[in-house]
């Protein structure tokens, strides 16, 4: 397992709309071995592909919070939403490519989301709450949309000049 580096919005591959999973290889079972670590570590509570550069349609998550509770670390490849509700809920999100940066944004309630999983299967399961909400973040991702697209442009632009003078600074040291 190995730590990689996490992308700073603004980034080409960051804007990417991802490419599908073709096969569940030992490339793929690699990646999300190094995507878990990677979002442990941060710590952050999703992280998908696009995010350490691979622009390919896969996801990991897992929104337990609570240190006393049992971890439930998820690999989504080529996640689909099935069904969304008409109930929304907004939730002040951040991300690990944006960081520091927090706004609220709204997003249906609960969805359905389909996936291969790494056993090779379908899955189908039901989300409510911040697995929602970080569910439909991730994938966002993968369609090359990042939570500030939701803002207005004076706020999105206000965020992305505050990420190029970060990258300037980090890139000097
Ligand atoms: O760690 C994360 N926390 C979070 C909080 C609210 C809404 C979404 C998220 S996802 C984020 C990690 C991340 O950037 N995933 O892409
Ligand atoms: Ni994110």
């Amino acid at each position: 397992m190995t730590r990689r580096a996490i992308l700073i919005h603004p980034d080409p591959r960051l804007k990417k709309v991802c490419d599908p999973v073709t096969a569940v290889d030992d490339a793929v079972r690699a990646l999300a071995d190094d995507m878990l670590e990677t979002m442990y570590d941060a710590p952050g509570i999703g992280l998908a592909a696009p995010q350490v550069g691979v622009t390919k349609r896969m996801l990991v998550m897992d929104c337990v919070k609570d240190a006393a509770e049992t971890p439930r670390p998820m690999v989504l490849i080529n996640p689909e939403i099935t069904w969304s509700s008409e109930g929304l809920n907004s939730y002040e999100e951040g991300c690990l490519s944006i960081p520091d940066q927090y706004a609220s944004v709204t997003r249906p309630a609960e969805v359905e989301i389909a996936w291969l999983g790494l056993d090779g299967k379908r899955h189908s399961e039901r989300f409510e709450g911040l697995w929602a909400t970080c569910v439909q973040h991730e994938i966002d991702h993968l369609n090359g949309k990042l939570f500030i697209d939701y803002l207005g442009a004076l706020k999105r632009q206000m965020i992305t000049r505050k990420m190029e003078k970060l990258k300037r600074e980090m890139a000097r040291t």
